[in-house]
């Protein structure tokens, strides 16, 4: 029919135009690069991409509470149980063997060699300890050093919902938002546990809760008809903020032979991660080609390789999936918004990989305890961070500092850490998305069973 066909050009349009915009990007980046361009220019020149980043993150806060209020809703409680179970220890298997897999590449690869004269050298700060680093985490608060001071920054003053950063003194607001824990200043994992909690009451308030379901389930649609529009300006944007990056990133040829053995070893890992295991693992389980399912999310990949961000990448992940891929809705409202947020298998990977690598600089022999504890806090870090850029370079104090590295020499790695981010962070959109087909086929017959009213009014278009 006229529709298939449609359908058809609309989905394969997609495919060029992304592809076009990685290869354009890339080479109009590095045709730029020899005229070094100014600072300023270079923010011109990125313009679009940036524009595409802030529509991005305008739609993740509703789309994160009403995907996620609706998603509960629509299940019963032993089905949102089970699905909930499932998506549980899909994360933790999945980021366990991403972190299984950076320990064993460093290891093996052995990028470091014990000398820190390739790098600058650093001024020691002031140790924290390793408890203090848990607490902060929790709080949303980490030290850092600023003005040759250890201060303490608030991301976000936890006691109400949607309060912005205002904690820290010390720092401006520029400074504090892009570190750690937030989403526009939000704590994500907070709003996450919030939006279920809400939606499983609204679901079983029977009639009653009625009109907030519509509204939820109304708000749900109306953005997601906002992230279609959006998916056509995706690929200029995308093609801005490669090429942005690539003019005003470092010259590559001044990296240190550490540093480039570093990065080669991040990509082996993730490769790895992404490549093998998590499709091996969606074969396994489905029975079905995995690289269909990956063919079907090029664009969120694509997506995430330019924002280096999974929560600005979660509504177009959302398309991909529902759209591509045909996963229940009921999944994917239930699911993605919590991988995004907390299930990071490229962040785990990297966290753990390059606290061993800093040990491995700084010529420091790890026993076993402490390989252990770098992948359980590698795990809690990667669970911290938020999916915003460079978020993971910053929790990786508390791996650090659960060793007694030390934390700045995290220093040692920033200048590859606008690649590096960008790779996990495909990684991570790849670990959530695959994780949403895995538990839809496993709670198939539960999606088959729920109560067809509730279930007809999420799944209808
Ligand atoms: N860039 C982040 C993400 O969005 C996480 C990280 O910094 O590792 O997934």
């Amino acid at each position: 029919t006229t529709d298939d066909v449609k359908g058809c050009f609309r989905r394969n349009a997609f495919v060029i135009l992304t592809v076009l915009a990685v290869i354009v990007g890339i080479i109009l980046g590095f045709g730029l690069r020899p005229y070094k361009m100014s600072y300023r220019e270079v923010k011109y020149f990125s313009f679009p991409g940036e524009l595409l980043m802030r529509m991005l993150q305008m739609l993740v806060l509703p789309l994160l509470v009403s995907s996620l209020i609706t998603g509960m809703a629509a299940l019963d409680s032993r089905a949102s149980g089970k699905m909930g179970m499932r998506a549980v220890v899909y994360y933790t298997t999945t980021t366990i063997i991403a972190v299984f897999i950076g320990i064993v590449m460093v290891l093996i690869i052995h990028p470091g060699r014990g000398s820190k004269d390739e790098f600058t050298k650093q001024e020691k700060i002031e140790q924290v300890s390793p408890a203090d680093a848990f607490l902060d985490l929790i709080r949303y608060e980490f030290k850092t050093q600023y003005a040759k001071r250890v201060v303490t920054v608030k991301v976000l003053v936890n006691e109400t919902l949607f309060s912005l950063n205002n904690g820290s003194q010390e720092l401006k607001r520029e400074e504090v938002i892009p570190v750690l824990g937030t989403v526009n200043g939000i704590n994500a994992l907070g709003l996450v546990v919030f939006s279920m909690c809400f939606g499983f009451i609204i679901g079983n308030m029977k009639e009653q809760g009625q009109p907030l379901r519509d509204f939820f389930d109304c708000l749900n649609e109306a953005i997601m008809r906002l992230v279609a529009i959006i998916m056509w300006y995706a690929p200029l944007g995308i093609m801005f903020l490669i090429a942005g990056k690539i003019v005003e990133m470092d010259d590559i040829s001044e990296m240190g032979g550490q540093l480039g053995m570093y990065t080669i070893t991040v990509i082996i890992g993730l490769l790895i991660h992404a490549v093998i295991v998590l499709p091996s693992l969606y074969f396994l389980v489905t029975r079905k080609n995995p690289f269909v399912f990956i063919a079907g999310l090029l664009q969120a990949l694509v997506t995430a390789l330019g924002t280096s961000s999974s929560s600005a990448t979660l509504p177009i992940t959302f398309r991909c999936l529902e759209e591509n891929n045909h996963v229940d809705k009921r999944v994917t409202r239930f699911v993605l918004p919590v991988g995004a947020t907390i299930n990071m298998d490229g962040t785990a990977l990297y966290e753990a990989l390059a606290a061993i690598f800093i040990a491995q600089v700084n010529d420091m022999d790890l026993n076993f305890g402490e390989i252990l504890t770098i992948s359980i806090t590698a795990t809690a870090a990667s669970i911290g961070a938020a999916g915003i850029p460079q978020a993971g370079l910053v929790t990786m104090v508390i791996v650090l500092t659960s060793v007694g590295l030390p934390t700045d020499d995290i220093t040692l790695i920033i200048a590859v850490d606008w690649f590096l981010d960008r790779l996990r962070t495909t990684t991570n959109v790849l670990g959530d998305s695959i994780g949403a087909g895995i538990v839809e086929h496993l709670s198939r017959h539960e999606l088959h069973a729920t109560d067809p009213e509730i279930a007809n009014s999420v799944v209808e278009e």
